[in-house]
């Protein structure tokens, strides 16, 4: 199926542009393809944004937010039709599919509430006859750049708050995972959403990543993806004066304590490790393991290991399905021949799978090093894969001091029984979030959604906190004394 630009509430066909193929991680069987835009489309697409949102900023917020709740209504209908389609072209495995679709449902429900609420503050003006207020204002049109791992529920993260606040939006989709802005831009069609209020365009990062970023009518942008790109969106962004909101990277940590309940600690490594590929940015990669316990939690997980199921994400016995593609397995790979070469004891994996129908798609097989140094390589940067470095630590401090110790802060974990403990490390954990006797996956969307240091730049996804995002702060001054009263003027003197 050949995808199409959705700008101004129509889908362009446009023969002159070049197209790419979609792939389908798990077998290579090709979906369809996108077009290759240029900046035009962009252009078009940032005219169509800025007309529409004069009118859609009228709108009062509770009507912008019924749009929200059809679009959750939606959702819900198609959701097994969505997460099929999910797990095709990105390749995580059905239930998880299925849990994203439900994010995108409950974000929708959220931010809809939002629309009658979007509280501002009154506050006592020092002159008499005064009203004092502030209000959240849209601020124009958004630029969202979004990533394969999460294609819909981070598109709903970004989209659903933007649109309630009274923002037009213009959304540049992975080119991994087209089908899924596809899908939801048909939803946003079928609710009836004004034309211009959203709009998709397919493309390639530096050409209408960069275009969106430079574009002058868009005035916030919001990005997640690599460090490597968010650095340069923030970069461009600067220079354009523009807020810019990042969701990056991450080298998250479960630490286990030698009181730690181990059967706990063992399901969530494995989960936040292993599922979704490692392909979160949330993925645990590092366990910082306290050395009482280590020789058992390093035995159990390997045993536990070796009894996930590979392949074909459609497959509901299968738990770990493919990398998104060949750059990601070679990636992988790249950092666990890294790791051998530096000394990190190889317990399980480590190598590209392909016996049999493994051999049409992309994956490989969940690993684990042990005796890994904290500063590493393999202990240090983002792998995006099912890899997971084993270190060990002989005190609570130690476990705090090596998990923050990487460019990194999103996520972090801690498993133990004491409260002591327990309450120490959510203090002194430098992450944007942190789990107490769970793994380092599975925010929820009603709660702030980013990191610290290289992971973002202070904005976050998701919660109230997302609001911030997509709304500048107006303040509004109404006096109601007849006469012209001037503030800030000293009779003392
Ligand atoms: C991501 O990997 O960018 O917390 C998002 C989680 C999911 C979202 C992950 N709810 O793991």
């Amino acid at each position: 199926m050949k995808l199409l630009n959705f700008i101004g509430g129509e889908w362009i066909e446009d023969n002159s542009l070049q197209t790419m193929p979609v792939i389908n991680p798990a077998n290579g069987e090709q979906l369809g393809t996108i077009p290759l835009s240029t900046k035009f489309q962009v252009e078009l697409a940032a005219q169509k944004a800025k007309e529409a949102q004069k009118q859609w900023a009228l709108v009062p917020a509770p009507k912008r937010a019924d749009y929200l709740y059809e679009i959750a209504f939606k959702l819900k209908e198609k959701k097994e039709h969505l997460a099929q389609i999910l797990t095709k072209e990105m390749g995580k495995v059905i239930e998880e599919a299925r849990g994203e679709v439900q994010e995108g449902i409950d974000m929708a429900l959220y931010m809809a509430a939002e629309g009658r609420r979007l509280f501002g503050e009154t506050v006592p003006s020092e002159l008499p006859n005064k009203f004092a207020m502030s209000v959240r204002a849209p601020i124009g049109v958004a630029g969202l750049i979004t990533p394969w791992n999460f294609p819909i529920a981070i598109a709903t993260w970004k989209s659903f708050p933007a649109l309630v606040a009274g923002n037009t939006v213009i959304w540049k989709p992975s080119n991994e995972t087209p089908f899924m802005a596809y899908e939801l831009a048909k939803i946003f069609e079928e609710v009836g959403l004004p034309p211009g209020v959203v709009n998709v365009v397919f493309g390639s990062g530096p050409t209408v990543g960069t275009a969106i970023v430079e574009h002058p009518d868009i005035r916030v942008i919001s990005f997640t993806g690599s460090t490597t790109t968010g650095s340069k969106v923030a970069e461009l962004g600067g220079k354009h004066l523009k807020k810019v909101s990042l969701e990056m990277g991450g080298k998250n940590a479960v630490i286990v304590m030698d009181d730690a309940n181990l059967d706990l600690a063992l399901e969530g490594i494995l989960w936040s490790a292993f599922g979704t590929a490692g392909q979160r940015c949330t993925a645990c990669s590092r366990v910082i393991v306290h050395k009482n316990v280590k020789q058992e939690l390093e035995n159990r997980l390997v045993e536990a290991t070796k009894q996930l199921t590979i392949g074909d994400g459609l497959d509901p016995s299968v738990k770990v399905g493919p990398v998104i593609n060949k750059a990601a397995l070679e990636k992988i790979n790249h950092y666990v021949q890294i790791g051998k070469q530096q000394g990190a004891n190889l317990l399980i994996g480590g190598e590209i799978l392909s016996e049999g129908e493994l051999s049409k798609g992309y994956y490989y097989a969940p690993t684990i090093f042990t005796d890994v140094e904290a500063t590493s390589i393999l202990a240090q940067e983002e792998i995006f894969g099912p890899v997971i470095s084993i270190i060990e630590v002989s005190s609570l401090e130690e476990a705090i001091e090596v998990n923050n110790g990487v460019k990194f802060g999103l996520s972090s974990s801690i498993f133990s029984q004491d409260i002591n403990k327990i309450f120490k490390a959510q203090q002194l954990l430098d992450t944007g979030i942190v789990y107490v006797n769970a793994g380092t996956t599975g925010a929820e969307i009603h709660l702030p959604f980013g990191g610290t240091k290289g992971t973002g730049n202070g904005h976050r996804d998701s919660g109230q906190a997302a609001l911030d995002v997509y709304t500048e702060w107006k303040s509004i001054y109404v006096d109601y004394s007849g006469k012209l009263q001037r503030a800030q003027i000293d009779n003392n003197a």
